[in-house]
């Protein structure tokens, strides 16, 4: 397969190291595109689910397609998101090409680009705003019929259904409302800063669109996830698109698994024993 030439791939949310992970589609992703910045824009090795037990071969071959990217001169930035926190009091490391950052503003064609994952506009990563976060993931539509269906079994069942499916009701409201407010607060700060485009991830929500307040304009991306939108954003020939992964362009890739083993580690800690696992 011939490689596509971009000047920036931005990517999100894999959460490699849980079964929602996409590994096999990332790898086909990442192995069809030559970029000149990579940009893994947060929760990208998932370690509040991490599990030495679940890090499959596949997994470990996505950190490969990275480092084979930084073999070829691609620069490659990771933000930090949410769930890959741990990685933060690692921030301004630079190793050669790859870079480990919180956040990054890149100039590209002259346009001011804010990159962050974005979990800073959570109150609290815990609780309440954890769960609508995860119902943001989800998707409105498949909410929607999943409070129909539950409704169907509650009628069924004799029961009232008015409990369960206000409650879910509830929380499509606050999922959709949590998505707009994510969307405006990052617009209107981003403008404040005077940037142009503004660039997140985190609410799994892949979006472009240009964002006015009466204090000036921005255009908003999102890079979506690779657990349910299987999504990026890619700039090339002078502009930004979200690139929406199509198993059909991908008939003919075969990913080879690796069958290395993983050798186990007495580590000194999690966060080390995290580090050496991912980049051997
Ligand atoms: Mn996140």
């Amino acid at each position: 397969m011939k490689k596509r030439n971009l000047d920036v791939a931005v990517i999100s949310d894999l959460h490699l190291g849980t079964y929602g992970c996409h590994a096999k589609e990332i790898i086909n992703y990442l192995q069809s595109i030559s970029p000149r910045l990579l940009v893994l824009n947060g929760d990208i090795i998932d370690g509040w689910q991490f599990s030495k037990r679940y890090f499959p071969p596949s997994h470990l071959q996505v950190i490969k397609e990275i480092m084979n990217l930084l073999d070829n001169g691609t620069r490659v930035v990771y933000i930090t998101g949410n769930h890959d926190e741990m990685l933060r009091r690692y921030s301004g490391i630079q190793l050669s090409n790859f870079q480990l950052a919180d956040k990054l503003v890149v100039e590209i064609n002259g346009k001011m680009t804010w990159i962050f994952h974005g979990d800073v506009f959570d109150n609290t990563t815990k609780g309440s705003a954890k769960i609508i976060a995860k119902l943001g993931g989800f998707g409105y539509d498949w909410l929607i019929l999943c409070n129909r269906f539950i409704n169907w079994w509650l009628k069924k069942l004799g029961r009232p259904k008015m409990s369960f499916s206000k409650k879910i009701k509830n929380s499509v409201k606050k999922a959709v409302s949590w998505i707009a407010d994510f969307e405006q607060t990052a617009a209107e700060l981003a403008i404040e800063k005077g940037y142009d485009y503004v660039i997140c991830g985190h609410i799994h929500q892949p979006q472009k669109k240009l964002i006015e307040t009466k204090n000036g304009a921005v255009t908003y991306l999102n890079s979506g996830d690779w657990i349910e939108n299987l999504t990026s954003l890619e700039f090339a020939n002078n502009e930004w698109t979200i690139y929406h992964y199509d198993e059909k362009e991908f008939a003919g890739a075969n990913v080879i698994p690796m069958n290395k083993k993983i050798p186990a580690l007495s580590v000194v800690t999690d966060e080390i024993g995290l580090f050496i696992n991912s980049l051997q």
